[in-house]
């Protein structure tokens, strides 16, 4: 499709879109039979959603580019699932807790990885969860069984394997997210075209990510085909 369409700043497309991510050899984390997203936090009652009941709500549609912090783009991504904004306006916001205002929102996946967003992000138009790529379920190398898509925020926020939604009503204090501990603390925003990596300077930052690109495609390849070899 549109193929032409310019890159944020500091990013190269790959061909096709690798699995990436933490415990990079590992396999994808298992499946409930019937997955739900816990929603938590600023709430009257922590309540558990379906991710099958996503099917029911109005369908969202998004082609899309992603962006990993590391430096590479995958393009003309066709994801499928529901509108962030509207999972947030029909199943959150009617149940939060009074005097609370919600100001950000974590979310977490079965392999506990976690990123937190600000709720002006978060309602963005095209933030999606997402059940579907390219027409077909979500598989474990991408996120089954739904996944958070932010395509103008790096991958490390678009969390795959989604079990929790907690809501927050600060910036929470402590970052102690996965890539936050490996490196720097990460943005709090993670804008793709305000290229808003980590706080360090970018000559750094470019370079360095640039070279672990390839041995973490390479471990995470492995163990997505760990996940594949264990479900046959
Ligand atoms: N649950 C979970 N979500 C995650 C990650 C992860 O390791 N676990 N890695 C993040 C990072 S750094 C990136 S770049 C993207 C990679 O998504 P992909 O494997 O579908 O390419 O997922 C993000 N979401
Ligand atoms: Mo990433």
């Amino acid at each position: 499709m549109q193929a032409s369409r310019k890159l944020p700043p500091g990013q190269r497309r790959v061909n096709g879109f690798p699995r990436f991510g933490h415990r990079l050899s590992q396999p994808a984390p298992a499946v409930p039979a019937n997955p739900v997203i816990t929603i938590s936090g600023a709430v009257a009652e922590e309540f558990d959603l379906p991710v099958a009941s996503l099917a029911t709500l109005p369908r969202r549609e998004l082609a899309a580019d992603f962006h990993c912090v590391a430096g590479w783009s995958a393009t003309d991504l066709r994801w499928e699932g529901v509108s962030f904004q509207t999972v947030y306006r029909t199943h959150i916001e009617p149940v939060l807790r009074p005097g609370a205002p919600a100001t950000h929102l974590e979310f977490r996946g079965l392999d506990g990885w976690r990123s937190v967003v600000t709720i002006e992000d978060a309602l963005a138009d095209d933030v999606l969860i997402a059940e579907r790529l390219d027409g077909r379920p979500l598989n474990d190398d991408h996120g089954a069984p739904a996944r958070l898509v932010s395509p103008q925020q790096y991958g490390y926020i678009n969390t795959k394997h989604l079990c929790r939604i907690k809501v927050l009503t600060a910036e929470p204090r402590e970052q102690s997210s996965f890539l936050d501990r490996l490196l720097v603390p990460t943005h709090p925003r993670a804008r793709v075209w305000e290229e808003e990596r980590h706080y360090l300077p970018l000559w750094i930052v470019r370079p360095f990510y640039r070279l672990l690109i390839a041995p973490i495609r390479f471990l995470s390849a492995r163990g997505g085909q760990e996940s594949r070899a264990r479900r046959r």
